[in-house]
């Protein structure tokens, strides 16, 4: 970690995830227009980042190029917000499709750190594959942020960087993702063992999902880290209450970070903090 503690908080809003149906989960942001919806709304009450999956007519999980560039421009169009789109996809999704997801010239993609039981399935995180990702976002410019879903995972990151070096931007930042079923528990003690484990000079983020949310944001806000919230992690907002929207989890976000006198970060600083490169100026 680096040594300053924050004094503000990055929150990035990760809206629909590739798990739930549009069917179960009525409100989760499925078409263009919702999403675009969703990301304005988050970013007027404090998100700075978008974590991204898109999905296709009928509501399914989609990696399609075209699709996500055009996701990519809406975003850039209606908002400021760091785009960051997902190249984990849904287990289903083949690695070359989840490679492909960089032409779309995000700003920031998920890169995780190795294979973790996901409920039933397999989320598979191959070593090569893993080093393929990290590499060709060097080459493209985008800034990946390690998705750390178990403490072995960390190690994985710090192998990686020392065969293949630091990412552009030439700073490290890590989302842990916890209370998956099959990765590490949602705990103040687990997030504690994985802090102790970061790379030197990284800064992280913490997402709890289910109804480990707010036992994560509450340790990770204590131990000087960041959060990532969303309907992605979370479709229950108290028990026996369904979330309303995404606007409801990062205003609770936004709430605890003031409460934590570490108010929600401004983008401009979100961008520096994580070496996002600049922006292209309209012609
Ligand atoms: N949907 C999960 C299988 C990521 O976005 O990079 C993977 C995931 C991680 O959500
Ligand atoms: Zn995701």
């Amino acid at each position: 970690m680096s040594s300053a503690p924050p004094t503000t908080t990055l929150i990035t809003v990760a809206p629909t995830g590739a798990e739930s149906s549009k069917a179960d989960v009525p409100a989760l942001p499925v078409t263009l227009d919702e999403l675009v919806s969703t990301a304005r709304d988050a970013e007027a009450i404090g998100a700075a980042v978008i974590h991204v999956h898109i999905r296709d007519d009928q509501a399914r999980p989609t990696l399609h190029p075209g699709q996500l560039a055009d996701t990519v421009t809406a975003l850039r169009e209606n908002t400021s917000l760091i785009i960051q789109l997902s190249t984990g996809g849904a287990v289903t999704d083949p690695e070359e499709n989840r490679l492909r997801v960089l032409e779309a010239a995000p700003d920031a993609a998920s890169c995780s750190m190795g294979t973790v039981n996901f409920g039933r399935d397999v989320f598979l995180n191959r070593w090569d594959f893993i080093v393929e990702l990290h590499n060709r976002m060097r080459d493209a410019q985008v800034v990946p942020e390690y998705e750390i879903f178990d403490l072995g995972q960390l190690t994985t990151l710090q192998r990686l960087l020392d065969k293949h070096g630091l990412p552009y931007g030439e700073h490290v930042h890590v989302d842990l993702v916890m209370g998956v079923p099959g990765g590490m528990p949602g705990t103040a003690h687990a997030l504690v063992a994985a802090v102790g484990v970061l790379p030197p000079g990284a800064t992280f983020a913490a997402t709890g999902v289910g109804r480990t949310s707010i036992p994560v944001m509450l340790a990770a806000l204590s131990a000087g880290g960041h959060l990532r919230v969303g309907m992605e992690d979370t479709l229950t907002y108290a028990p026996g209450e369904p979330v309303r929207d995404n606007a409801q989890l990062v205003a609770r976000a936004a709430g605890m970070a003031k409460i934590a006198q570490r108010p929600p970060m401004s983008i401009a600083d979100a961008r520096a903090l994580l070496g996002v490169r600049p922006l292209l100026a309209a012609a």
